[in-house]
């Protein structure tokens, strides 16, 4: 039987608390989030931190505190962010390398983000996908553009994004490519041959079909508050937990088996086991 790997992504850079007042905040809050998710059945923490008054940052001191309490409370893998949120310089985006975790986002091009630009120039990336690999940080890929595909391909041949390849699939980011299942085929159809991906669908439609149609295309979901902050139209989701369950429901309905952190240590062959 297929296993599914879910990601939850709790708290991101751009929710607020006013969009959705459930959102974590606090390192204690997300960290009981992420066990909350992880009884849902999420098998991977995508994890941004915050300051005590919400806006978003990448401190050190931080993200040292949410990885313990949440290592103290669960076996999830941690993926930190390198994004972090648009403007922030690379050295502040590359802080949570330093506490070598299992897996970190590297985010393989520049997009449109709403009003505002996400960068990631191919110096950045070199230099975030090296630390990485000296680090022995399993990268997810995220790609939000075909083209970040193929920056990623270059970044393979360089040598710099070493087997297994984890790819994070990230559509319908306001200003990015629209998300529908042909756009999603044609995104899987540029992967290296025996990749795993995952979809990240963005607002609440795109994050519901995104479910199904990774179940049916042999894919990986993440859910979560950092890309959808609703349950369904016009209904707030009440917690990370229960999109995280919805995606776990369908994908058992459809005979799929839920993986655990350790198959998920076990499929990308992470180095850096807490
Ligand atoms: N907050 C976005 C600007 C990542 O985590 O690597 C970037 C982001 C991607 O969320
Ligand atoms: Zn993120």
């Amino acid at each position: 039987m297929r296993k599914i790997a879910l990601t939850c992504a709790v708290t991101g850079a751009e929710t607020t608390r006013d969009d959705n007042p459930n959102l974590p905040i606090t390192p204690g809050e997300i960290a009981q989030s992420a066990l909350d998710a992880r009884k849902a059945g999420a098998a991977i923490l995508h994890m941004h931190v915050r300051n005590n008054d919400g806006t978003p940052t990448q401190d050190l001191e931080i993200f040292k505190k949410a990885i313990e309490l949440t290592q103290n409370r669960c076996d999830i893998v941690i993926e930190t962010t390198t994004g972090g949120a648009v403007g922030m310089s690379i050295e502040e985006r590359m802080q949570p390398l330093q506490l070598n975790p299992e897996m970190a986002s590297l985010d393989c091009g520049t997009i449109n983000f709403g009003d505002d630009y996400f960068l990631n120039t191919l110096p950045m990336i070199r230099r975030i996908a090296q630390t990485m690999k000296e680090r022995n940080i399993q990268p997810t890929l995220e790609c939000f553009d075909l083209s970040h595909i193929d920056t990623s391909l270059m970044l393979i041949k360089e040598g710099l994004i070493e087997r297994p390849f984890h790819y994070g699939l990230v559509l319908n980011v306001p200003g990015g490519v629209r998300y529908d299942d042909e756009t999603l085929n044609i995104f899987v159809k540029r992967l290296p041959p025996d990749s795993f991906w995952t979809v990240i669908g963005v607002g609440g439609k795109a994050s519901y079909q995104s479910i199904h149609d990774a179940v049916s295309a042999n894919g990986f979901v993440r859910a979560g508050l950092e890309d959808n902050i609703y349950y369904s139209k016009g209904v707030l989701s009440q917690s990370n937990a229960q999109l995280v369950e919805r995606a776990a429901n369908i994908a058992k309905q459809s005979g799929l088996e839920i993986a655990t952190p350790d198959d998920v240590r076990e499929m990308f062959k992470l180095k850096n086991r807490p």
